[in-house]
């Protein structure tokens, strides 16, 4: 008997489904609705234009409009939505809904023969959404910042200092623009619970994952930091919802599902999660201890503790991990970004940047680069600056190897204060195809290096959370390693080794890196 389950990724720039088979660890649909192909909604890239320097908001009705093109979509595909047993879902992280108290009420009533715009296009008590990629709220963040006892007291308490794309500064903002429309809101919801509330028919809490990303939670506790409220906005603990396990179950699906798509009506509705604490379970990271580096547009070092620990100086993340415990993250903005600008400057194409770096030797004879071709969020640099040390601008091979080499020390400096250790790394992202750029994340990390062949793996963490929850709740649990298996697991021939001797270069090297990256920080 099948088993299936769905997860949901409301991402950025568009919703994507995924329907997983537990029982043949299959995926048996997988499929997308980009924003921008609704065109009334008017989003680029997933965001409304704006004329403000650094206000990035979403209209919220767009996203809801996508549920109901995706559940179209999968009807049509022939789908068999009446056998999914239970769904969850993923947010792109910080973005906030503003609705107003009769929220919970439209979402009791949901029409099934009106579309989902349609029934709660009356319900916000602000139009737009901001999102993560607005950094708009600095002066509210130095006022929560102070009111919590400095930056590094706030991240102590909450899992990161106060941020401008988190959604406790973007509340403030809020009230302090528009203190009417602010009394008038009755909820506020993060961009997945708020999804989970249309699926669940009423207002769903939020998991401690997603609710890390506002500083507002208490990160020791996963509850609501009341100092944290108090320094953000008036009365917002009676507009926040709950915060519940990662696997939680808010209750069945809400009929508008039932009667206009033919899910049952005993389909189990799971709370949601932020998009990087669901990639965590996507991508294998079940234990703590684990770690993963997304080579991405920018860089990602992800990691899972079973304590918390924050970061003294401010720069990474600490979140809830669905599977348990916390998961770290620390985001290097100069990814492929500085890959690719370096690539490009000497003419060469990828297969051109990896001989340059078979060409050349481990440690590089001591030449370096800081590949800061736009600020930089570790460290935090605001205007792009590259610094060379012993590293001739005209040396092509020895820039390609400097920038690689540079990125990974300074991965593993910056991701230092998580205290992981893993026997294992996973590598994702579009970079992660390149075998010798593995060989020196694994060099340097001194560890085994696996390749990840998961694409999307937002969506399948909130797949196998929906059966991870499932079946917790039916009574019959299934441990996360066996939740786990056959979907995230790397492939095993993809393994490359630390060379002891190249490893042995990187442990001195490290600190030369350390001493140049502080003189170019100006100490
Ligand atoms: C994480 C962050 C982004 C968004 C993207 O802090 O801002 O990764 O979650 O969706």
């Amino acid at each position: 008997m099948e088993r299936l389950f769905l997860g949901l990724d409301s991402s950025t720039q568009s919703l994507s489904p995924l329907v997983i088979d537990l029982d043949t660890r299959r995926i048996v649909y997988d499929g997308s609705q980009a924003f921008d192909d609704i065109p009334e909604y008017g989003t680029r890239n997933g965001v409304l234009p704006s004329g403000e320097p650094g206000v990035v908001h979403a209209p919220p009705l767009v996203w809801v409009e996508a549920v109901d093109r995706v559940f179209e979509k999968m009807k049509d595909a022939g789908v068999p939505l009446n056998r999914i047993l239970a769904v969850s879902g993923s947010g792109q992280q910080h973005g906030s809904v503003y609705l107003k108290p009769g929220f919970n009420a439209a979402l009791d009533r949901l029409d099934p023969d009106r579309r989902l715009a349609e029934n709660l296009e009356d319900t916000f008590s602000r139009a737009t959404a901001p999102i993560w990629q607005d950094s708009s709220t600095s002066a509210e963040c130095r006022e929560i910042g102070e009111a919590l006892g400095g930056m590094l007291a706030t991240a102590a308490a909450t899992g990161s200092i106060a941020i401008e794309r988190f959604t406790g500064p973007q509340i403030r903002k809020f009230f302090k623009q528009d203190p009417q429309a602010y009394e008038q809101t009755g909820h506020v919801a993060l961009v997945s619970s708020f999804l989970a509330s249309i699926l669940a028919g009423r207002v769903a809490d939020m998991d401690p994952g997603d609710g890390a990303g506002m500083n507002l939670m208490d990160i020791g506790r996963k509850t609501w930091l009341p100092e944290a409220l108090e320094a953000t906005a008036p009365s917002l603990s009676g507009k926040l919802p709950g915060i519940s396990p990662s696997w939680s179950v808010i209750g069945n699906v809400s009929s508008y599902f039932v009667d206009r798509y033919g899910l049952a009506a005993d389909t189990k509705c799971l709370v949601w999660s932020g998009d990087n604490p669901n990639s965590v379970v996507g991508l294998g990271l079940i234990q703590p201890g684990m770690a993963a580096i997304s080579l991405g547009t920018s860089d990602t070092f992800i990691g899972t503790m079973a304590d918390c620990h924050t970061d003294p100086r401010g720069e990474g993340h600490v979140f809830g991990s669905p599977a348990g415990g916390y998961m770290s993250l620390i985001c290097l903005t100069n990814g492929s970004l500085a890959r690719e600008k370096v690539k490009d400057q000497y003419g060469l194409d990828w297969n051109g940047f990896s001989g340059a770096l078979a060409d050349t030797r481990p440690g590089n004879e001591g030449r370096m680069i800081l590949p800061w071709f736009g600020p930089e969020t570790v460290p935090k640099v605001l205007e792009p600056e590259v610094h060379r040390k012993d590293l001739d601008p005209a040396d092509a091979p020895a820039n390609c190897r400097a920038v690689v080499e540079s990125q990974m020390m300074a991965l593993r400096l910056h991701s230092e204060w998580m205290g992981i250790r893993p026997e294992r790394m996973y590598a994702t992202g579009g970079a992660s195809a390149n075998t010798a750029i593995l060989q020196i994340m694994a060099d340097v990390h001194r560890s085994p290096v696996y390749r990840s062949e998961v694409t999307n793996s937002a969506g399948l963490g909130a797949a196998l959370r929906a059966a991870h929850g499932y079946l917790e709740d039916a009574g019959t649990p299934m441990p996360w390693d066996e939740i786990v298996r056959g979907f995230a697991d790397p492939i095993e021939a993809s393994r490359i080794d630390p060379d002891p001797a190249s490893a042995d270069v990187y442990d001195e090297a490290i600190r030369t890196y350390a001493e140049f990256e502080q003189d170019a920080l100006g100490g």
